[in-house]
């Protein structure tokens, strides 16, 4: 075998094995990854002794805004955004702030708003497959994002939050233009609310911003602080001018006094938090309303320790607090109340996951397993597409699905018991992932029902279903030069069709067999769903999250946040009976009714194959260039280069991992000559999983995907 095709087949090995492992390896690899147990209590960071400067950006009641954007005549009308639903007028999701003056508040309904404000314009959510769609807002999210990102590290936080890291902007702006020199300073910048800034009587607002702004005598962290708000409101000005939408920030050294800064002056206005005015905001900022503060740990702060306000927790020392909390929990307490975080501004202008998610309150609660699945399918096909789109545009990967569901007994013994989250190896193709949620969703509702809830004959226990979402998690880019894996894909139909050997039931069996066919994995912290009805948002609410604006910020991100190490993956009989039942139907699959189904083999792959050879060498500049060209498109500033070399570097560390998780069983399948090729990838210090094959008689799989290339 020639050896530039050796390079690339070793590339697509690797990738593949590595992210498609589902086919691939007959879930052997996800049987040996046991991903570790992270929960929700907060973690203490250390704090970079270097002053950074901070912003976290957050748009105006941001879907009127879109809305108001689409039909300028709304413009300066008390406006609301409200669900696709018909009962009492849809609830309101999004207020715009003339309507807030009339009394509007987002938890009204339609019929609740127009009776405080008749004057009120209503918008309905844009609707698809029965179901909010949210793509406007996301792809009006993103332009906000591609504006901001210019100024520096950039992290999206949520479908209309932006966290920046200006450091470097500011630290350059302190050594060749000073705030102190310049003659002029712009309106916006003198409309800032700087926290603790002394105003003596009849002094003029403005006047006392320009002061403080321009002081010659200020310390280098006020100094660059001031650098920070120049940028930030000409970043707001930018965004206006070519949006059309207004936000508000807060600036300060940490995302977290950041975060709690810019919803304090709304619409349109920045807040400024400098060292010196930490501990007055703390000290008055009820420990629910800090970031990780709102669930269980607030509560236990306020009951245990009798802790209102943030600043209270400095009456206790730190080994106190970790007697109560944990180590690492105990000192990000003693930090916060310090205002001392250390989390970064993380490079990242993509989503970390995707869901699609929809509540069914009151009497539109779901009680049969057909309308669960006809609703899990529109939400599979939603996630699918959304899938879709980001491996072509942006060439990631998601590898885990999660089903989320909230739902109610009839005859409550247990009325506490939530519903179950589930996750299992993500399967590309609209059909396997309509079967997966499904599956997943029988798994979760044996466990909520418990061994005799829901047993053939016993009418006495029946379920309701509140809220359903399916999300996709642990994201990451394929490595460059994998371009055809993305032609295979877009080369695939994506029709759905019903599987021949899909797992679905129309009953809720208590015998694993009920999910034959899926791997189920246990969420380990089960995690509280809040949905607005019809907005295709999932709001999850890890415990000890807040239940004010962290839901939010979840809800925004359109993300159900799944982190791998959220997930344990418990091996059950369920998937060493799903690896016999896909090993059975592995040879199928280069027929065409299994490639519209979903996964690709290996072998669709090569043949969809038809880059020029290239050396070895060719092949890995040739990478070079194409993820060059990529961060190219991000930004043209060394500074966002920066970001993405780091991103670039952090995707390594992932594939290098992944690489870890190889199961020997299907290394050992591969030709001699690509294995020797693969372990020329290996990182020299890590070895290969050494787990033992299956044990159960039969093959991998992996040789019949992988024949020579000349077949
Ligand atoms: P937010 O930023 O919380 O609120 P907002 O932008 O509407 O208003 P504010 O000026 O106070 O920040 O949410 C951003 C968008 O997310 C919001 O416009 C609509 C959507 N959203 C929901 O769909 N459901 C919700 O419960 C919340 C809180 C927001």
């Amino acid at each position: 075998m020639p050896s530039h095709w050796r390079a690339i087949i070793t590339q697509y090995a690797f990738s593949l094995i590595c992210s498609l492992s589902v086919s691939l390896s007959d879930y052997s690899d996800f049987r040996t990854q046991q991903l570790q147990f992270r929960g929700d209590m907060p973690v203490a960071r250390p704090e970079t002794s270097d002053v950074r400067v901070i912003a976290h950006v957050d748009m105006d009641c941001f879907y009127v805004q879109v809305e108001q954007r689409k039909q300028p005549e709304l413009r300066g009308l008390p406006t609301a955004v409200v669900q696709y639903n018909e009962w009492q007028g849809g609830g309101l999701i999004a207020v715009s702030y003339e309507a807030r003056k009339c009394g509007v508040k987002r938890s009204m309904r339609g019929d609740e708003a127009k009776a405080a404000c008749p004057e009120i314009q209503l918008v309905q959510v844009p609707v698809a497959r029965g179901k909010a769609d949210l793509n406007l807002y996301r792809s009006a999210g993103s332009e906000v994002v591609s504006i901001l990102a210019q100024s520096g590290k950039c992290e999206r936080a949520s479908i209309d939050e932006v966290y920046l890291d200006l450091t470097d902007a500011a630290e350059s702006m302190l050594a060749d233009a000073p705030p102190e020199s310049l003659e002029l300073i712009d309106e916006e910048v003198l409309k800032s609310h700087i926290l603790g800034m002394s105003r003596k009587d009849g002094d003029d607002f403005k006047e006392s911003v320009r002061d403080w702004i321009c002081r010659k005598d200020a310390d280098r962290r006020d100094k660059l602080l001031s650098c920070g708000i120049i940028i930030v409101a000409e970043l707001r000005k930018q965004v206006l001018k070519e949006t059309e939408f207004t936000c508000s920030a807060g600036i300060a050294h940490n995302k977290m006094l950041a975060k709690l800064a810019s919803g304090m002056n709304k619409p349109a206005q920045q807040t400024v938090v400098p060292y010196s005015a930490v501990q007055e905001l703390l000290s008055s900022l009820p420990v629910k309303k800090m970031k990780q503060l709102g669930g269980k740990l607030g509560t236990s702060l306020q009951t245990d320790l009798g802790v209102d306000t943030v600043g209270d927790l400095l009456q206790f020392s730190e080994t106190k607090l970790q007697e109560h909390y944990g180590i690492n929990t105990g000192t990000w307490l003693w930090n916060i109340a310090r205002g001392i975080s250390g989390e970064e501004v993380q490079g990242r202008l993509l989503p970390k996951s995707h869901g699609s998610g929809k509540t069914f309150p009151g009497p539109r609660a779901l009680k049969s397993l057909s309308t669960v699945q006809h609703w899990l399918n529109q939400l599979s096909e939603e996630l699918s597409e959304r899938l879709s789109s980001d491996l072509e545009l942006n060439k990631r990967i998601a590898s885990t699905l999660t089903l989320h569901a909230s739902a109610f007994k009839s005859r409550d013994s247990d009325s506490h018991k939530k519903f179950p989250s589930k996750s299992c190896p993500l399967r590309y193709g609209v059909t396997k992932i309509q079967e997966d949620a499904f599956n997943l969703f029988q798994a979760a509702l044996r466990e909520y029902m418990g061994p005799f809830g829901s047993k053939p004959g016993n009418k006495q226990e029946t379920w309701r279903i509140t809220g359903l979402s399916v999300s996709a998690s642990k994201i990451v880019d394929i490595p460059s030069g994998t371009s055809s894996i993305m032609r295979y894909f877009q080369s695939q139909s994506t029709a759905p069709s019903r599987s021949a050997d899909g797992c679905v039931q129309d009953h809720v069996e208590m015998t694993p067999s009920a999910t034959e066919g899926c791997s189920v994995q246990r969420s380990t912290e089960a995690q509280a769903i809040i949905h607005e009805e019809d907005t295709g948002v999932t709001y999850t609410l890890p415990n000890f999250e807040n239940p004010d604006k962290d839901i939010d910020l979840v809800s925004k991100e359109d993300v159900v946040s799944c982190p791998s190490s959220e997930v344990t993956v418990i091996p059950t009989q369920l998937e060493s009976n799903r690896s016999t039942q896909t090993k059975r139907t592995g040879r199928k699959i280069n027929n065409q009714n299994e490639k519209n189904r979903g996964m690709p083999s290996i072998v669709d792959i090569f043949k969809n194959y038809n880059a020029t050879p290239l050396s070895k060498q060719e092949t890995q500049e040739d990478s070079t260039v194409s993820s060059t060209s990529r961060r190219a498109n991000f930004s043209s500033s060394s500074h966002s280069n920066k970001v993405n070399q780091e991103v670039e570097e952090r995707r390594e560390t992932d594939w290098g991992y992944k690489i870890d998780e190889i199961d020997q069983s299907v290394f050992d399948e591969l030709p001699a000559e690509i294995q020797r090729e693969l372990r020329s990838f290996l990182h020299p210090n890590k070895r290969l999983n050494t787990s033992k094959s299956k044990g159960d008689g039969s093959t991998s799989s992996i040789a019949h995907y992988f024949p020579p290339l000349n077949r």
